[in-house]
């Protein structure tokens, strides 16, 4: 069997059941000898040994007889145990078997007291989506294995629990009224692999964006950026979309123990495979230990354009929000917006798996993401990393939601006419003396 090409596995679409290369994405990698993985999101200093570590320990005593050249390239056969090929289970896709629902005729649904993301109706098919001329689709997408311990899974259950209310008083827009939204459900996936989760993911962004509808994704980790971001370029052509990643990292890390893709990952699979051009990515928010020189080095390289927390305390946020909000005008036609909420400082939303002190408040934050989403021909949106198992006081899933919410009052402005920079209501800028 060949050994899996670097990028192909995840850059191919289809159904999984139906390509031998989706057995490849599947590979459950053996790194039994290798040290866990750091407490950080970042690259392990010695990860390129932790491989050869793990080949070494795989090797039998055959290939122990073999000469020194051959040993330096670890066979990566050795350290996989591959998945059952005859496992009627196989395609995770089942999940989403329709087969026995009720018959009806296609539209949203009205869910009462269900909960669904901000109640609203729920879209199950492709045909719902057509048929009621939906505009914004949220979905789930519970992956947790990606960050390495569970709880993000558990990010699009806390958010539906959430109340329903939106909007606020400073646009007196209310988008529920505006936008004909639904809830599309979740991502089916693998809870045992991230490789094997992308595919689905993706399928399901696809799915939405074909019919024009802006996919809303909720994570799940931030390895889901990869899967939301070739869904869109799927649809939108490669190339042709933007990304603005809020976070304190910059989630483009190399190989961790032959594992390319994680939550530390996304951004560097996306340029690699050539979804994204990198001068199209805006970093904000990074700050903490990771990524050191290098990974500065490689953003540089591909044109990336960032914008550290050491900006933003030099110049002032407002400064650098006007700087973002610019160079999100000056890009692709499309734009992508995935913001994890680690962005934000842990005094705000410390139920996330990778805290790092030191990041944006909510004051910051709601302006940008409301002004990016009306001033932007935003075409999806993400919000990952919400870990509701370690969010004492509902805080982060309080501000999770207004991010959401934010956003979604953003687009509404903008269909209403309204996507000036940084509209306010008339009513709650002054009151009548001024
Ligand atoms: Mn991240």
């Amino acid at each position: 069997m060949p050994v899996p090409s670097r990028f192909s596995p995840l850059s191919a679409a289809g159904p999984c059941a139906a390509s031998s290369l989706c057995a490849l994405v599947g590979l459950l990698i053996l790194a039994c000898e290798a040290p866990p993985a750091d407490s950080g999101e970042g690259e392990s200093p010695g990860a390129e040994a932790d491989v050869a570590t793990a080949a070494d320990a795989a090797t039998d005593s055959t290939a122990q007889e073999a000469d020194t050249a051959a040993q330096e390239v670890p066979d990566p056969e050795a350290a996989i145990i591959r998945l059952d090929p005859n496992d009627p289970n196989l395609e995770v896709w089942r999940d989403r078997d329709i087969s026995n629902d009720p018959p009806r005729e296609p539209g949203p649904i009205r869910v009462g007291s269900v909960l669904s993301f901000f109640g609203l109706p729920i879209a199950r098919t492709i045909e719902d989506l057509v048929a009621g001329e939906v505009e914004v689709a949220f979905m789930g997408a519970p992956v947790d294995m990606g960050v390495g311990f569970r709880g993000a899974g558990e990010g699009p259950t806390a958010l539906r629990a959430m109340r329903r209310s939106t909007g606020s008083m400073e646009t007196m827009i209310s988008w529920r009224r505006e936008l004909t939204a639904v809830d599309y459900g979740n991502a089916p996936i693998d809870n045992l692999s991230t490789e094997r989760s992308m595919e689905p993911i993706r399928r399901m962004v696809r799915e939405i964006a074909e019919t024009g509808a802006i996919p809303v994704i909720i994570g799940g980790d931030h390895s889901i950026e990869f899967a939301n971001v070739a869904g869109l370029a799927d649809v939108y052509g490669k190339e042709n979309v933007g990304v603005i990643h809020f976070d304190a990292h910059y989630d483009a890390g190399g190989t961790r123990s032959g594992h390319l893709i994680s939550h530390a990952q996304p951004v560097r699979r996306l340029v690699d495979d050539g979804h994204i051009l990198g001068r199209n990515f805006i970093q904000v928010g990074l700050r903490g230990n990771w990524p050191g020189p290098e990974g500065f080095e490689w953003m540089r390289e591909n044109e990336f354009r960032y914008h550290t927390m050491a900006e933003i305390d030099r110049d002032g946020w407002t400064t650098v929000m006007q700087r973002v909000l610019d160079e999100a005008n000056d890009g692709p036609e499309y734009l992508h917006i995935s913001f994890d909420i680690d962005v934000m400082d842990p005094a705000y939303t410390s139920g996330t798996g990778t805290p790092v002190p030191g990041g944006l408040t909510p004051r910051e934050v709601f302006p940008i993401v409301r002004g990016l989403c009306s001033e932007n021909n935003v075409v999806g949106f993400d919000l990952v990393e919400l870990n509701p198992l370690v969010d004492p006081g509902y805080t982060t899933a309080l501000n999770a939601k207004q991010v959401v919410d934010e956003c979604m009052t953003g687009i509404a402005l903008r269909k209403l006419g309204l996507g000036d920079r940084d509209y306010l209501s008339p009513l709650t800028r002054r009151d009548a003396r001024r």
